[in-house]
């Protein structure tokens, strides 16, 4: 362009939106201004109940106190230190409160900024760990279909969302698929657990057989994939997955960027599953989303395994500028604050039945053809419009946002995780939009 654009206040050129359909958005703005507990409020004036956490980071629902004070307070006392070299004590008391809430044996955590940054952290750890084993042969890493594990090359490498990665050219070598467990045929209108597709576990069995355990590194799954539409594990898959990891020498890396924090009414899935993977990946609800931060814990003989060589040498040559930067870490302290005072890392589990039979209240609605949920997650999948996917879908985001509730949509389900304060009151009034919104809808 020759003549230089002054910016306007309010111009909406300039920032180019992540993940969002850009055109069709700032034709159509949908701007929030403010946001309070269960509801944020729009510039137009209007409270819209959050049916989705933000992006499923606000478990503590918005603006809480503590956390705001937490804040406030670091940023006035200390507001950078060098992540490198150099200490702080919040970042020691973040990570020592993590671990108390963290399941028995992982007992170190590696701070990150995000999910995306998670991931990669965790691939590149497990690499490293068998290497400083003498494993060095074990580089491979096991993603699986439908697996989202954040946008950075090693994410969408052992991801399985193609309109993620079809863009981006080669991605990392050296990486395997498991298939996805999503059997609508024979699990629709499950209540939690489906009962079909444990089995599906064994495909690990033949990948390692393909490529030998000793040039595998990881495999790496979220317990339930959240981003691609709420895929709940069958019953006994995880426990088996772990146990083939278990008997190859492979790590088992739980994506829990989704699941940590409370969502599944215990702290993290893999408590709810009974299942201890060997890495942990999280973010989001770290800090309730207030400042980005992701935490990545670590069982002892993992971290241990680096600490070896000369005393004065870096041990793991991975970090970022703002790992545990003091005002994230602050606000991971006032969130686990708030986690604890509410009860809130397992008032999913007391909400669940409740939740549970309100989203199956609307099967038989139009458009319905599956409805699944567990602990405050929950989905429910739409029939597409014949050659026209994700559209009818996002017709129900938009008429939802208008009538005053936020909702997500991944293609053409609709995906639920509502802040884990919400009351039985706010479950009924966000279904009884979401009924409202199908009969409306096309
Ligand atoms: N792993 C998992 C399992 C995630 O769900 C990431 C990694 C990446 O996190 P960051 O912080 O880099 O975005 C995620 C992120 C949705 C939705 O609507 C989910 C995510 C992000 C945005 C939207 O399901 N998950
Ligand atoms: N690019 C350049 C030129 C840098 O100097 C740095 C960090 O020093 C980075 C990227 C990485 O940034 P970060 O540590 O915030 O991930």
């Amino acid at each position: 362009m020759s003549s230089r654009h002054k910016a306007m206040p309010n111009d909406l050129r300039a920032f180019w939106m992540p993940f969002t359909a850009n055109r069709q958005f700032k034709q159509a703005p949908r701007m929030f201004v403010g946001a309070s507990d269960m509801h944020y409020v729009t510039a137009d004036g209007r409270k819209v109940l959050d049916g989705t956490a933000g992006l499923w980071c606000c478990n503590a629902g918005h603006c809480r106190p503590k956390i705001t004070k937490a804040i406030q307070d670091q940023a006035a006392e200390l507001d950078y230190a060098p992540a490198f070299q150099m200490g702080h004590p919040a970042a020691f008391e973040a990570a020592n409160r993590l671990i108390d809430i963290a399941p028995a044996g992982m007992d170190h955590v590696f701070f990150t900024n995000s999910g995306s940054e998670s991931v990669e952290t965790a691939l590149k750890m497990a690499i490293a760990y068998h290497r400083a084993r003498g494993e060095g042969a074990r580089t491979r890493l096991i993603g699986r279909e439908r697996g989202y594990h954040g946008v950075n090359f090693g994410g969408i490498s052992v991801g399985g969302i193609v309109t993620n990665r079809k863009m981006f050219g080669t991605l990392l070598g050296g990486v395997d698929h498991l298939p996805h467990t999503h059997l609508p045929e024979q699990n629709a209108y499950t209540r939690g657990e489906p009962e079909h597709g444990a089995n599906l576990a064994d495909e690990l069995e033949r990948i390692v057989t393909l490529h030998d355990a000793s040039t595998i590194a990881a495999v790496i799954v979220e317990p339930v994939a959240g981003s691609t539409g709420v895929l709940i594990p069958p019953k006994g898959y995880l426990q088996k997955l772990c146990a083939i990891c278990d008997k190859h020498g492979i790590l088992l890396i739980f994506d829990e960027v989704n699941t940590g924090f409370g969502r599944l009414g215990t702290p993290f899935a893999a408590d709810y599953f009974g299942v201890t993977p060997d890495i942990i990946t999280t973010a989001k609800g770290v800090t309730n989303g207030v400042i980005p931060m992701g935490a990545v814990f670590v069982k002892g003989m993992i971290h241990d395994a680096f600490m070896n060589g000369p005393e004065h040498v870096i041990e793991f040559f991975h970090g970022y500028t703002y790992s545990a930067n003091p005002i994230a870490s602050a606000a991971c302290i006032g969130t686990l604050d708030t986690y604890r005072d509410e009860g809130l890392l397992t008032r999913g589990a007391e909400l669940a039945p409740y939740w549970e039979d309100a989203l199956h209240s609307l099967r038989g609605e139009p458009h319905v053809k599956d409805i699944r949920n567990i602990g405050l997650i929950g989905a429910i999948e739409l029939e597409p419009i014949a050659g026209q996917p994700t559209k009818r879908a996002f017709s129900a985001f938009i008429k939802a946002y208008e009538r005053g509730a936020l909702i997500r949509t991944t293609g053409d389900i609709i995906a639920l995780s509502p802040p884990l304060i919400i009351t039985k009151g706010q479950i009924n009034e966000l279904i009884d939009h979401i009924r409202e919104v199908l009969r409306m809808i096309d």
